[in-house]
């Protein structure tokens, strides 16, 4: 009584949870809507288990319920049941079904991580296939496509349809770089190189998540995959690797200077390649959010480049609360000229 008790004061808990849990259906941070070959697969394999699970305790509760009533103590019954040991025709039927159950998971289940585990070039793409090196900081994403020589930070492109490959890597901590829409999570791990691939059937916008708790900030590391034609693809890593320009506008120039004058520019790399201490801002002005999840608004922005902790506890960059208004206008203004695609 006291169990039941205990567990009835969770049972709202529970409910709680089932729906709250709908709600990481936004945005495409869902593994129940597949949008790729792998979390298709995983999907799929995902319902086989639970119908042969279902199978599995229907027949047994039944069987169950069945005996309970049909081989119940009924009034008269006063004499101990014939006694027997072992029945070797039910013994045989009961391993031999799991055994047929475990054989319909396992083929399934084996030939998928091969699947997941080749991580060769895409064969109808060959040498064009796309390969990202991915690196997880505390708590920002970097992607490098060193073949095609930029770096590119929070948001990774890649084109639809095919095969990619990513290479994961970890600056600092332990990470996991997971984006349910399109396949399974793979850790980042520090001194060890990862590998997997994912592709997507469809243009989109995938939202990401680090799924390794990886310090204060962790719940806010997200990062978007954004699948795009190959023709917008092409035009992207065209716009990523060509020289940066000096913006026209007399006010997004002047925050340039700001910005270089700060050392911005000694963390947060403009074109080019190679590891800086934040992310990449080559085309930070197509950036839906800021710091992984903040709305990219000029608000957020300024208050973002004031006081980077009260918004996301424990990151590396330093707050700059006494940039004038002025300064601040223009900075903003260059931020948000930053573009690679028209
Ligand atoms: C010591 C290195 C460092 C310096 C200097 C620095 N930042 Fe950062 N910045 C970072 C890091 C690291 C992040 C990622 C924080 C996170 O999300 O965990 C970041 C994130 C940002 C973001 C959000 C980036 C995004 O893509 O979502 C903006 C905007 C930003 N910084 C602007 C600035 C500006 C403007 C300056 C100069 C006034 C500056 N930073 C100076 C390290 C730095
Ligand atoms: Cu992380």
């Amino acid at each position: 009584m006291k169990l039941w008790k205990t567990a009835s004061r969770f049972l709202p808990l529970s409910f709680l949870t089932l729906f709250l849990t709908g709600c990481l259906g936004e945005e495409n941070l869902t593994a129940l809507d597949p949008k790729g070959p792998q979390a298709q697969w995983i999907y799929d394999n995902m319902i086989l288990s639970i119908i042969v699970m279902a199978l599995v305790s229907i027949v047994v509760f039944a069987i169950f319920f069945i005996i309970l009533a049909k081989y119940r103590r009924k009034p008269g019954d006063d004499e101990i049941p014939k006694q027997v040991h072992g029945n070797t025709a039910l013994e045989i039927t009961w391993t031999v079904i799991p055994i047929i159950l475990l054989v319909i998971l396992a083929v399934p289940t084996i030939t998928g991580t091969f699947m997941f585990a080749d991580t060769e070039p895409d064969p109808e793409v060959g040498d064009d296939t796309v390969y990202i090196k991915v690196t997880g900081h505390q708590f920002w994403w970097q992607f490098d496509y060193e073949n095609e020589g930029f770096t590119a930070g929070q948001d990774v492109y890649i084109p639809v349809g095919e095969k990619v490959i990513f290479e994961l890597h970890a600056q600092d901590v332990l990470h996991s770089f997971w984006v349910p829409a399109l396949g399974g999570k793979i850790d980042t791990v520090p001194g060890i190189t990862n590998h997997m691939w994912l592709e997507a059937d469809e243009p989109g916008v995938f939202k990401g998540k680090c799924a390794e708790l990886c310090g204060p900030s962790h719940a806010l590391m997200d990062f978007k995959l954004i699948a795009l034609e190959r023709d917008e693809y092409d035009a992207w890593v065209e716009g990523m690797s060509a020289e940066v320009e000096e913006p026209t506008e007399t006010l997004a120039n002047q925050g340039r200077q700001v910005f270089e004058e700060n050392s911005c520019i000694g963390c947060h790399a403009v074109g080019g390649t190679g590891t800086a201490a934040g992310p990449s801002f080559t085309n930070f002005g197509e950036r839906e959010v800021i710091a992984g999840y903040l709305e990219n608004n000029d608000e957020n922005l300024e208050a973002w480049i004031r006081d980077p902790q009260s918004l996301k506890q424990g990151n590396v960059m330093p707050a700059y609360p006494d940039m004038s208004e002025e300064d601040m206008e223009a900075l903003i203004a260059y931020l948000r000229s930053l573009k690679v695609m028209e």
